[in-house]
């Protein structure tokens, strides 16, 4: 199992600050080491953090896209780097950094996968697709969902600085978990389209087993394609990740962000993952330890770490 870390510290989609310093945090607590330790079988490289320059900007806006020259950057620089990583034949984790950074990381794994040969977990309190016209905050970590899939891809102007995002992927080969907080015109999107999803409701209705097998199943049916999970931590409640710009209650507790990605592990099929909007400026020192304790967890559980104890 090869693995490549690689982090974005990048906060310019979020309204807060400190998102950034993601990365850096879930190192010093000896993420690298940790992983190490799960089995035997696992050769992981660092691949340090993205660096970016503005593009050549004249400075230009476009309606309701917060700091979109520094996102379009940094993701363009980011996505160079996922393509590297998956040359090197390893399983690309992004550590952010706040969500926008999936544009950047699913843009690198679709140039290395036929689109319809990939299918995307998003695993999230928040839908994150909305576009520049629906978004009412303009912050783009509630975008990247919509700047990738073909189905949405008539809603968005022409945005220059995002030319090299291809919006190849199709909503069929999406789906949600952990919802709880939609926008207005998420939720049209919602319908209109026919996305599929498992909200907090569901996973009280019919337990984190089902959900997350139905989830899998329904994007990957043949087993066959490659699975994208993006892991925004916010999906877990508040007592577990209060240390993230967006907490909202009623989430998943550790427990079911651990079996979830248990039985991730388990399908065979992850071969990229993002973790995001850890934000170690938020809340207490407890907080900020809860939070990378659990965001580890589930990196952890991910990469086939056993509760049961590991045996190599
Ligand atoms: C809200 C909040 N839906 C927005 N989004 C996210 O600003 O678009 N919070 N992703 O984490
Ligand atoms: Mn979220
Ligand atoms: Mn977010
Ligand atoms: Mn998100």
């Amino acid at each position: 199992q090869k693995i490549g870390i690689i982090g974005v510290p990048f906060d310019k989609g979020a309204s807060k600050r400190g998102a950034d310093k993601g990365p850096k945090a879930l190192r010093e607590s000896g993420l690298i080491d940790e992983i190490k330790q799960i089995s035997s079988n696992i050769d992981v490289k660092d691949y340090g953090d993205v660096h970016y320059e503005l593009m050549s900007s004249n400075g230009r806006k476009i309606h309701n896209l917060n700091e979109l020259n520094h996102v379009a950057a940094c993701n363009r620089a980011l996505a160079e780097r996922i393509e590297e990583i998956l040359n090197d034949e390893r399983m690309p984790i992004t550590l952010g950094g706040c969500h926008s950074i999936a544009i950047g990381s699913i843009s690198g794994v679709v140039r290395k996968t036929a689109p319809d040969n990939m299918c995307v977990l998003w695993i999230d309190a928040h839908l994150d697709l909305n576009t520049n016209t629906t978004s009412p905050t303009g912050n783009m970590h509630g975008m990247p969902a919509s700047l990738i899939v073909k189905e949405l891809r008539s809603n968005w102007p022409f945005v220059p600085e995002l030319e090299w995002c291809k919006a190849e992927l199709s909503l069929k080969n999406f789906c949600w978990i952990g919802l709880r907080s939609i926008d207005y015109y998420e939720r049209l999107s919602m319908e209109k389209y026919g996305i599929k999803y498992f909200d907090m409701r569901d996973i009280d209705k019919m337990g984190i087993d089902k959900v997350t097998n139905a989830a899998i199943k329904h994007i990957n049916p043949n087993g066959d394609k490659k699975l994208h999970v993006s892991f925004d931590i916010d999906a877990l409640d508040p007592l577990f990740a209060n240390a993230t710009g967006t907490p909202v209650g009623g989430g998943l507790t550790l427990r079911e962000g651990i079996f979830l990605m248990e039985e991730v592990y388990k399908s065979g099929t992850l071969r990229s993952m993002d973790l995001v909007e850890v934000n170690p400026q938020l809340g207490d020192a407890r907080d900020v330890t809860n939070t990378i304790n659990s965001a580890k967890a589930i990196l952890y559980a991910a990469l086939g770490n056993n509760r049961s104890g590991n045996t190599s």
